[in-house]
């Protein structure tokens, strides 16, 4: 077994251990969710609609993107980074609809994860984190009404298999473009 030393130098976390513990939290969930996206991306592929593996491919990235931002924070913070864990997702989905609800699903929790952050840096008067968590708020905003078009267009016209050819080379258009925090 290796022996870990932990060094003192003297740095002062200028976060509480409450906000710590849930932003470390809250980069699980975000490597949780990139770990789903990744796990529909390959099933997408499987069943031949590349486009859908595209999108969540790059959603895969972008959920990176979140638990690094909140990665570099808690460092910029002088507090420390407690990497747990990542829970094995599902491999096999149903039909795109049902994929995206549970996506949708997914997201919410997501969202009401962010709100209780939120919520914690309210009752622990941390104005920097509650400042640096409206980005993600947003983007819960912003995620939450993609998945919802989706959706609404697969409910509309998915059940016809040429439209649903359509709707996977509208998918396959998404690129990646790296998140980074600009407060
Ligand atoms: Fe990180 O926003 Fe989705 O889960």
């Amino acid at each position: 077994m290796n022996t870990v030393i932990y060094m003192d130098y003297g740095r002062e976390n200028v976060i509480s251990d409450k906000i710590q513990s849930i932003l470390n939290e809250q980069i699980n969930k975000e490597f949780y969710s990139a770990y789903l996206y990744l796990a529909i991306s390959a099933y997408f592929d499987e069943i031949g609609l590349k486009g859908f593996s595209n999108w969540a491919r790059v959603q895969a990235r972008e959920e990176v993107d979140h638990g690094m931002i909140l990665f570099d924070y808690i460092i910029e913070r002088q507090g420390s980074v407690n990497l747990t864990p990542i829970t094995s997702p599902e491999a096999r989905y149903g039909s795109p609809l049902e994929v995206f609800e549970l996506i949708y699903s997914h997201e919410k929790y997501v969202t009401e994860s962010i709100n209780g952050v939120a919520n914690m840096t309210d009752e622990e008067c941390d104005l920097a984190t509650r400042y640096f968590i409206n980005w993600y708020i947003s983007e819960q905003v912003e995620e939450e009404s993609n998945v919802d078009d989706i959706i609404k267009k697969l409910k509309m016209f998915g059940a016809d298999k040429a439209s649903l050819y359509h709707i996977d080379k509208e998918l396959l258009t998404r690129a990646y473009k790296p998140h980074t925090y600009n407060a």
